[in-house]
């Protein structure tokens, strides 16, 4: 085999005149660019052809001596094309990039043009990483308890950010199996988007009550009930000044309180009722409670406060479910439950259980400045599918009540809770 050289301003040029000289035979062996393209100086490009040496024409007469030829590097082996060929590839390149083409053309041209093959190979690799995402899946759902390990990086962050919430990890592993079950294969790629997805499944997974005000002529009567010391008397507290005085609308407000107990731990709740100036009604005997909220007819909102002595106390939840059953009333009674944000899940669970026969409707979480990680509260919600109507994130009457949103929830379930975003 013979190696010509042959040079031109462009590599297509240099390969054109080869043609002309020696037709199709020859294989491209190296592509070399001679000299650069400067001011007033055109790029020289030398391209070297193997060919067999009784295929070389005749007419052909530009033949340096082999002993002139440049000695041929070691890699340029790797790259050897049929001459047409090469040519049908430089050409292809050459036509796409017209006017600015050039083999300097990157910088100038400001675009980076792919070969095709190239394309196609980041197409073929984009389409094993999904293959291979699906068999990470597939290992998900066999092995649950090792989910940990399976966890796509991409995913990590937002896992190990949920698990230090303290969500219960049965909720957490079946959320994030569904986020990767449901979610386009592109954005799983990219951590801020898995993140953005995953928090959407959050909010849409936790229930939230929504408040509605009472329209003209109807009635809101609230029950808070739970454990003592959770901020029950607080909170409605904070209720009461809400739709009094704080909203657009001034709302008429009455109070009841249960003081079944006979304990008179009724004083704390007297004194916002002067402040506030709103009537109160003491219940001690389940029979008087239709009575108490009959003398507070004329009212918008009836709050109800509850009373005990300890948060397993069964006989305390059996006297309020008397006095519930006592309601001659034509009004539904809400039953809220009340609980801290800084208990753990199961704890949380247990009060639930516990509180459960007298008809939860929505739950209220207090004290939410009081700890960092949210994910039990969310776990609770989204367990009993009870929706989570109010926090109460300070000791501050009023100001300290968010009416729920899973969007502040869920805020504080990923980054904490955050006075200024409440
Ligand atoms: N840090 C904090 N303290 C609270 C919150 N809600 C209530 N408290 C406090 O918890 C204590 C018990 O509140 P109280 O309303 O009497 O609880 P109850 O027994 O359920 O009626 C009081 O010292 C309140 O000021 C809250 O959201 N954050
Ligand atoms: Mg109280």
């Amino acid at each position: 085999m013979k190696i010509l050289t042959f040079t031109g301003a462009t590599p297509s040029e240099a390969l054109k005149k080869a043609k002309l000289e020696i037709g199709d035979e020859g294989m491209l062996i190296e592509t070399r660019e001679v000299q650069k393209k400067a001011l007033g100086k055109q790029a020289l490009y030398e391209i070297l052809i193997g060919v067999e040496e009784e295929k070389i024409p005749a007419t052909y007469t530009n033949q340096k001596p082999l002993s002139k030829q440049k000695p041929l590097r070691q890699e340029s082996e790797d790259i050897l094309f049929d001459i047409s060929n090469a040519a049908k590839q430089i050409s292809q390149v050459a036509d796409v990039t017209k006017p600015q083409f050039n083999y300097e053309g990157k910088a100038q041209a400001q675009t980076v043009y792919e070969p095709k093959e190239l394309k196609e190979i980041k197409t073929e690799i984009n389409k094993l990483t999904d293959k291979v995402k699906i068999i990470q899946n597939m290992f998900w759902d066999e092995k649950s308890p090792d989910i940990e390990a399976q966890i796509p990086a991409e995913f990590a962050e937002i896992y190990r950010l949920a698990a230090q919430s303290g969500m219960n990890k049965e909720h957490l592993d079946g959320l994030m199996r569904i986020t990767l079950e449901h979610m386009p294969f592109k954005m799983k790629e990219n951590s801020a988007t898995v993140k953005r997805y995953f928090q959407t499944i959050l909010r849409k997974m936790v229930p939230i009550r929504m408040e509605v005000q009472p329209k003209l002529g109807a009635k809101k009567v609230m029950m808070l009930v739970g454990p003592t010391g959770v901020g029950k008397t607080t909170s409605i507290a904070k209720l009461a000044a809400r739709y009094s005085f704080l909203l657009d609308k001034k709302y008429k407000v009455g109070l009841v309180v249960l003081d079944t107990y006979r304990i008179g731990a009724v004083e704390q709740l007297m004194q916002y009722a002067r402040m506030m100036k709103l009537g109160i009604e003491t219940v001690v005997d389940p029979p008087e409670f239709s009575n108490a909220l009959e003398s507070l007819k004329y009212c918008d909102y009836i709050l109800i406060d509850t009373m005990g002595s300890s948060p397993y106390d069964k006989g305390k939840i059996e006297k309020i479910y008397e006095c519930l059953n006592n309601n001659q009333t034509q009004y539904h009674v809400d039953v809220i439950l009340v609980m801290p944000s800084s208990i753990k899940y199961e704890d949380l669970k247990i009060t639930y259980d516990n509180f459960a026969p007298l008809g939860i409707d929505t739950l209220m979480f207090t004290k939410l400045d009081e700890t960092m990680g949210f994910g039990n509260i969310f776990s609770l919600a989204y367990e009993t599918k009870k929706p989570i109507s109010y926090f109460s994130v300070g000791q501050e009457v009023p100001e300290d009540l968010v009416v729920a949103s899973s969007d502040f929830l869920i805020e504080c379930v990923l980054h904490g809770f955050n006075r200024s975003k409440a």
